[in-house]
């Protein structure tokens, strides 16, 4: 999603090559990808991995998502990197508590601490962000990866603790390039939840 939602953002078309799980870890794609993850993405000869590495690169080629001003786009640059190494690290911590270690005999002592160590995370944010629309100025590819990260939390309720980063993530919600991203992304299961 942030990579489809980036190159709508600058206008950019597009094609989307779906993986299996197994393909995931074959040696096709492991040479895409070390870690035998997705997103990958690749133009001409160049060949990238990591969401937030992909999002920079299109980000920096197209007009849109990085300002020109050298201080703001260098500001713009620090929130990619605080959404993905500062604000995402306990929100994957709280998605793997639930799903890969949820049947452990501690893990319902876990998550509270896991969900506090978000809250710490989120109330800074929130006192950050205050009552401005963006991050920084204009939006910019810092808050496509904050909005983007934050949506992690959709189902946890955490996020309606703090009423100005949910209003926040439905104004990246309600972007029409979020929308056609989104809409893109979900036909994706449709096709394969019916086909
Ligand atoms: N830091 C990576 C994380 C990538 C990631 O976690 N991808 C997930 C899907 S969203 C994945 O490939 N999971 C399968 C696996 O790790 O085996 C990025 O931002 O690109």
């Amino acid at each position: 999603m942030r990579v489809r939602w980036a190159l709508e953002e600058v206008g950019q078309p597009y094609d989307v090559r779906l993986l299996s799980f197994k393909a995931m870890k074959e040696p096709t794609h492991l040479a895409l990808h070390p870690f035998g993850q997705i997103p990958t993405f690749e133009e001409g000869d160049l060949a990238l991995f990591e969401s937030g590495a992909i999002v920079f690169h299109i980000a920096e080629r197209h007009a849109g998502l990085l300002p020109d001003d050298a201080n703001a786009r260098a500001r713009a640059i620090t929130w990619m990197f605080a959404a993905i190494s500062t604000v995402e690290p306990p929100i994957l911590e709280r998605q793997v508590a639930m799903f890969a270690e949820g049947d452990r005999s501690w893990a319902a002592q876990r998550l509270p601490l896991v969900d506090d160590r978000i809250r710490d995370r989120l109330g800074e944010l929130s006192a950050r962000l205050s009552d401005a629309e963006w991050l920084d100025g204009a939006f910019s590819a810092g808050d496509l990866m904050m909005v983007h990260v934050l949506l992690r939390l959709r189902a946890s309720g955490i996020l309606e603790e703090y009423p100005n980063l949910s209003a926040y993530v439905a104004r990246g919600e309600a972007r029409p390039a979020y929308k056609r991203a989104f809409d893109a992304q979900l036909a994706v299961f449709t096709a394969a939840s019916t086909g």
